[in-house]
Formats: C-alpha cells, sequence, structure tokens
C-alpha cells in the first residue's frame, strides 16, 4: 500500500522530481513550498537552465503526462501555524525535508544572508518537529543533511555517529562537525534539533547527509520539457560538476578553484531520487536518528575538470582549466575518507559519473546554449571579505 508523503521544498531541483517519482509509484504526494528559491534567483538575476513553468503548471503538466495528482500547500516552514495546519490536513506517514536554503555561497554575501539562512532553515526544521511532536508523532522525517556538515578532518568520517573512547570509559556521539559555510552549519544546528527531537520526544527520523548532487534529469522530469528541473550554473546555486559542463559547452575556462584537491562525495540527481526512495521504505523506529552518507563516490575537483574537458575534447571542443584564486576559505589539500556503506546495504544501485553520462549531459546543455548568461559564472562571493585594495587576481589557464 501506498504511503502519504509530503515533500517539503517541493518545487527545487530535487524536490520536485522527488514529488514525481513518488506520485509515479503509486504514493499519495503532497508539496509544500514558499517560492522562495524563485525569489532568490530573482534578487541575483541568475535563472534555471531549462526554462521552469510555476508549480500549479508543473503539477498541471504532471497530471497530463501521469494521470496522477499532487497535492500543493503554499507557505513558509518558519510560520508554526502553516506548518501544523499541514501536518493536520495531510497527516503524513513521511515527510521529506527539503525546504532549505541550499547554497553556501548564498549564506556567505554578508550578514545579512548569512543570518537569513540560519534562521529560515534551523526555524523551519524546528516547526516540523513541532508539528510532528504534536500532530503525528509516527510520522517519519527524511532529512536531507550534507557530507559538509562534518568538513574535511584528519580520520575516517563515520555515517553519522562516533564512540570516544576517554579515561577508560566510552561514549557515542554525533560525529563531530567542522563545517565550512554559513549554509553548512544551519544543517549541523539541524541535526542536533533532530537528534534532540528522537531522544526527548521519541520521533522517528532519518538524516541524508548528502555530497555534491549533479546531473540534468531524472526519468520522471525527462517525460515533458514542462517538468524539468531547476538545473543551475551560476556561482551561487550551481554545483561544481554542473558548472564545469556548461562553462565546457560555452568554452568559459573550468572555474577549478585554488589547487583542486578540494575532496566531495558526488552522487547523480537520479540516485538522490533512489536514495530517498529506500529511506522512506524503511523508516527508522521511535527514538531511532539514522544518519547515512548519501553519494556514491568521491572526486577532487581537479579529476572533475579533467573528466569534462576529456568528454568535451571527444566532442571536438576546447576546454581549458583554469586554477581561479580561491574565493572560499577551504583545504585544498586534504584527507578524504568518508564512509557510506549504509545506503548500498538496503539496496543503492550506484549510476557511477562516466564519459558518457557527462556527453549526455553536455549534449542536453548544448541545446539549451542560447539561455545561459556567462556574466553569472563568476560572482565573486568572498568567504574573506576582500580588503579595499585588493582584487581578485586573473586565473591562470591550461590546456
Ligand atoms: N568548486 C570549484 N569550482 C566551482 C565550484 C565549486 O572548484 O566552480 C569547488 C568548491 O570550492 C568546493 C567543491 O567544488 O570545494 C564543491 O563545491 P559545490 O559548489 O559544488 O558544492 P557545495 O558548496 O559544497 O554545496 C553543494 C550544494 C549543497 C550541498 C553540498 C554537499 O549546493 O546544498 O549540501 O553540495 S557537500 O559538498 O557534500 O557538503
Amino acid at each position: 500500500m501506498g504511503q502519504r508523503i509530503l515533500v517539503l521544498g517541493g518545487d527545487g531541483y530535487l524536490g520536485w522530481p522527488t514529488a514525481m517519482a513518488f506520485s509515479r509509484q503509486g504514493h499519495r504526494v503532497a508539496v509544500v513550498d514558499n517560492f522562495a528559491k524563485r525569489q532568490w534567483e530573482a534578487e541575483l538575476g541568475v535563472a534555471p537552465l531549462f526554462p521552469i513553468p510555476t508549480l500549479h503548471e508543473r503539477i498541471h503538466a504532471w497530471r497530463e503526462v501521469s494521470e496522477n495528482d499532487i497535492d500543493v500547500f503554499v507557505g513558509d516552514l518558519r510560520d508554526h501555524e502553516f506548518v501544523t495546519a499541514v501536518f493536520e490536513g495531510f497527516r503524513p506517514d513521511s515527510v521529506v525535508h527539503y525546504g532549505e536554503q541550499p547554497s553556501a555561497p548564498y549564506s556567505m554575501i554578508d550578514a545579512g544572508h548569512a543570518t537569513f539562512t540560519q534562521a529560515n532553515n534551523v526555524v523551519g526544521t524546528l516547526n516540523v518537529l513541532f508539528a510532528m511532536r504534536d500532530v503525528s508523532p509516527e510520522t517519519h522525517l527524511v532529512k536531507l543533511g550534507t557530507m559538509g556538515e562534518y568538513g574535511t578532518p584528519d580520520i575516517d568520517i563515520e555515517e553519522g555517529y562516533l564512540t570516544v573512547e576517554h579515561n577508560g570509559r566510552s561514549h557515542t556521539f554525533l560525529y563531530p562537525k567542522t563545517a565550512g559555510s554559513m549554509y553548512h552549519l544551519s544543517k549541523v544546528h539541524d541535526s542536533h534539533n533532530i537528534h534532540f527531537g528522537t531522544r526527548i520526544w521519541n520521533l522517528r527520523a532519518t538524516e541524508l547527509n548528502q555530497g555534491v548532487v549533479y546531473g540534468v534529469e531524472t526519468d520522471e522530469s525527462a517525460l515533458d520539457p514542462r517538468l524539468a528541473t531547476s538545473f543551475h550554473y551560476d556561482e551561487v546555486f550551481g554545483t561544481a560538476l554542473n558548472r564545469f559542463c556548461v562553462e565546457a559547452v560555452i568554452g568559459h575556462p573550468l572555474t577549478v578553484y585554488g589547487k583542486g584537491g578540494q575532496t566531495r562525495g558526488y552522487l547523480n540527481i537520479r540516485d538522490t531520487v533512489q536514495c530517498i526512495g529506500l529511506a522512506v521504505a524503511n523508516p527508522a523506529d521511535p527514538g531511532e536518528l539514522r544518519v547515512y552518507n548519501q553519494f556514491t563516490e568521491q572526486f577532487s575537483v581537479l579529476e572533475l575538470s579533467e573528466r569534462v574537458k576529456t568528454a568535451a575534447n571527444h566532442l571536438g571542443w576546447e576546454v581549458d582549466v583554469a586554477h581561479a584564486p580561491n574565493p572560499r576559505k577551504e583545504a585544498e589539500e586534504h584527507y578524504y575518507n568518508a564512509r557510506h556503506t549504509k545506503l548500498l546495504e538496503l539496496g543503492l544501485e550506484p549510476r557511477l559519473l562516466n564519459e558518457e553520462l557527462i556527453d549526455t549531459m553536455l549534449l542536453k546543455i548544448k541545446a539549451h546554449e542560447g539561455r545561459i548568461d556567462r556574466s553569472t559564472l563568476v560572482q565573486n562571493v568572498r568567504w574573506v571579505p576582500a580588503k579595499p585594495e585588493e582584487s581578485l587576481a586573473q586565473p591562470t589557464a591550461t590546456r
């Protein structure tokens, strides 16, 4: 029997494909969104690569294509009464929570964007936890965390917890977090609040510490152009591989920040949908916060840029890799070994990055080349503000 699944942030890059996938599998799906992402895009003058209809138009198109309905609640997760009313009205079995400000650079623009990001993300998640406590304590929360919560410690990264031996005794704690941006820190704060909700109120939760997602489409978004997902390539909302592919298409040097040794976990957007499905199908027990590291393979940014360059060269395109000064403050050469076995044990079948997949991305992006605004590729959001006399040096390009 299908579940009642509420997708928070259901208008976004991952939320919309997730909603469609569950709907197609026969679950009863409702999405919540306040269109904040569309406002941040307008604020920064950036746009997704593919034209994105309104949420209501998308839902209408989905009904035409799939003969399935998706319910919609428009409102802000920071509004406690709204969140409570949604839980009372929909009574979800599972809540998939993507409804947060998702960009590290956005959170680092200035004090206003940092405080907005942390307040928005932390308050929204707290309202979800209180609605669960008061309205539907049996609901399973599936919360998108991030691998960036851990940072890049000099020891192996475990899945969520670390057992510490101290003065002859031992205790298992949430794995220590050394996040690298105000955005990543907002997710750290969420993790502690969710842990509290499971310990004190016996709630059930799964946190998915996701790596960097890449990809242009999923099985459902590919069914009709009106179902496209909001693929970003600008400096603020675009992620590394997606940006490199767009840059390769228009002949812009690939923007590797600094030495390029920054290693992260990555996964295909289709695997995001698969992982969420596995988490929802296998709920946590009451009182349990399960933590899964959600990525399929790890790369340095330099390796990623080389993969894109090779694929583009085979298509006959010239591509430069530019080592721009790093606008972020992060380790550019570091140890990185993060465990990610729990989702595999649940049955995840990874779709690994290969040249054919990069080709597919490059060609799909090429078909929309006319919509690419190259002025949004470099916006110089810096982790440490520039001194007045200082400006970013020009990148050195290598071919
Ligand atoms: N990077 C470049 N050049 C670029 C863009 C990024 O070298 O043009 C580097 C960054 O400096 C960083 C790495 O690539 O070392 C990843 O950056 P990213 O912008 O692709 O990803 P990040 O800012 O970490 O954030 C993204 C999503 C966020 C999610 C996170 C997962 O926007 O929502 O939480 O990936 S993770 O990185 O595992 O924390």
